[in-house]
C-alpha cells in the first residue's frame, strides 16, 4: 500500500506529563494517564510521493511548519529501512485536517502525531502493533502515545522499548470542554517543560509525587472510584500549574477566567453535582463528571466559555486506519 488514511482523537490527561527524561527519544520523567476524546479528530492521509510536503487544514506548510512532520517521516523511513522495505527511500505527501482548534490547548499535537504514526507506518508498509505504534507516535509528541489507546490510557515512563501507552479500565465519565477566551500567547509545552525542569525548584518533588499519584490513580480506576479519580485529577492539574508557575521567569497558563471555571466547578460540587476540573498548557479547562450529570454541568459552565458552548465529550477510540469511504 502506498497511501493510507488514519483518524485520531486528542486525549486529556488526568495525571499529567510535564518533563522529559530524554529529549531525543521523548521519554517522560514520570508516567501519566488520560482519557481519549470522541471529538476534535485529526484525519491524516499519507501518500508516497516525489517530495516531502505537508498540508494542514488546506494550507500548504513551508519549511518551518513541516519540519516536525518531515523529521517524523524520516523516523518512519528508518524503521522501513531496518525492516528491509524498498519504500524506505521514498518521500511522502501528508495531508491533515483538524476538526478541533489547532495549538489552542485542545491537544492537536496528540491527535496529529497519533494519526500520522498510523497513516505513515501503513503507507510505508510497516506492520506495527498498537504498542509499537504508541512508541512511534511518542517520538512525534509525547502525549500522542496515549491517543493510540481506546478510552483510558496509562503511558509508562521507561526506556525506548518500555515507554508506551496501554488501555486501563476506568469508571465511565464525561468530559466537558470549557474553551476560555484569551489574548495571551502561551509558551509551547515543549519549551515550558524544559524551563520547568531547569529552573523550578519544585521539579524533583513534582516527578516523584507524579509517580506516586499515578499508582493511586490506577488503583482508583480499577476500583471504579469516580470520586477518587476526580480528586486526584484536579489536585494533579493544580500541582502541574504550581510547579510551572515556580519557574524563573514564571510561566502561567491559566487565565483569570480559568480560575473562575474552577470556582464554578467547586460550586457544582457543593450543590451535589460531583464535578472536577483539569487544564493543560493553556487557559482552557476540562471538567469531568458522571455521564448523567454531563448536560447540567455543560449548562452551568457555558457562560464562562468564549463562544457560549461547553461541549460534552465521551471516551473515544484510539487512532485507527480508515477506508476511503469513511473520509
Ligand atoms: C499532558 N501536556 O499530559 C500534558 C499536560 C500539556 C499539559 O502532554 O514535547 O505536546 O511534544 O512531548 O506532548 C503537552 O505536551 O509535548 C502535554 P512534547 P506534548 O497532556
Amino acid at each position: 500500500m502506498t497511501q493510507a488514511t488514519a483518524r485520531a482523537y486528542p486525549n486529556i490527561a488526568l495525571v499529567k506529563y510535564w518533563g522529559k527524561a530524554n529529549e531525543d527519544l521523548i521519554l517522560p520523567a514520570a508516567g501519566s494517564m488520560s482519557m481519549t476524546l470522541d471529538d476534535f479528530a485529526t484525519t491524516t492521509t499519507v501518500t508516497l510521493d516525489e517530495t516531502d510536503s505537508f498540508s494542514l487544514n488546506g494550507a500548504e506548510q513551508g519549511e518551518a511548519g513541516a519540519s516536525r512532520v518531515i523529521a517524523f517521516l524520516d523516523l518512519v523511513r528508518n524503521f522501513a529501512r531496518t525492516a528491509g522495505l524498498d519504500t524506505a527511500d521514498q518521500n511522502a505527501r501528508v495531508v491533515s485536517v483538524n476538526e478541533g482548534p489547532t495549538a489552542a490547548g485542545m491537544a492537536s499535537s496528540a491527535s496529529g502525531f497519533a494519526a500520522l504514526a498510523v497513516a505513515a507506518s501503513s503507507a510505508y508498509g510497516l506492520e506495527l502493533s498498537i504498542r509499537d505504534l504508541s512508541r512511534l507516535a511518542r517520538r512525534g509528541s509525547g502525549s500522542a502515545s496515549r491517543s493510540l489507546v481506546d478510552r483510558f490510557a496509562v503511558w509508562h515512563a521507561g526506556d525506548d522499548q518500555s515507554s508506551y501507552a496501554e488501555e486501563i479500565p476506568a469508571p465511565d465519565m464525561a468530559m466537558i470542554a470549557v474553551p476560555v477566551a484569551t489574548g495571551q500567547k502561551a509558551v509551547s509545552s515543549r519549551k515550558g517543560m524544559v524551563a520547568t525542569a531547569t529552573t523550578s525548584p519544585f521539579y524533583p518533588a513534582w516527578v516523584t509525587s507524579t509517580e506516586e499519584i499515578l499508582k493511586e490513580m490506577i488503583g482508583a480506576c480499577k476500583d471504579s472510584d469516580f470520586t477518587l479519580v476526580g480528586e486526584i485529577a484536579e489536585t494533579h492539574a493544580m500541582r502541574m500549574h504550581a510547579v510551572i508557575a515556580a519557574s524563573r521567569p514564571s510561566i502561567r497558563y491559566l487565565s483569570p477566567t480559568s480560575l473562575e471555571v474552577f470556582d464554578r466547578i467547586a460550586q457544582l460540587r457543593a450543590d451535589g453535582i460531583e464535578t472536577y476540573g483539569t487544564a493543560d498548557a493553556g487557559p482552557n479547562v476540562f471538567a469531568i463528571t458522571r455521564p448523567e450529570h454531563a448536560e447540567v454541568v455543560s449548562e452551568r459552565l457555558r457562560d464562562l466559555t468564549k463562544d457560549g458552548e461547553a461541549k460534552v465529550l465521551r471516551p473515544g477510540r484510539g487512532a485507527h486506519l480508515v477506508g476511503d469511504d469513511a473520509l
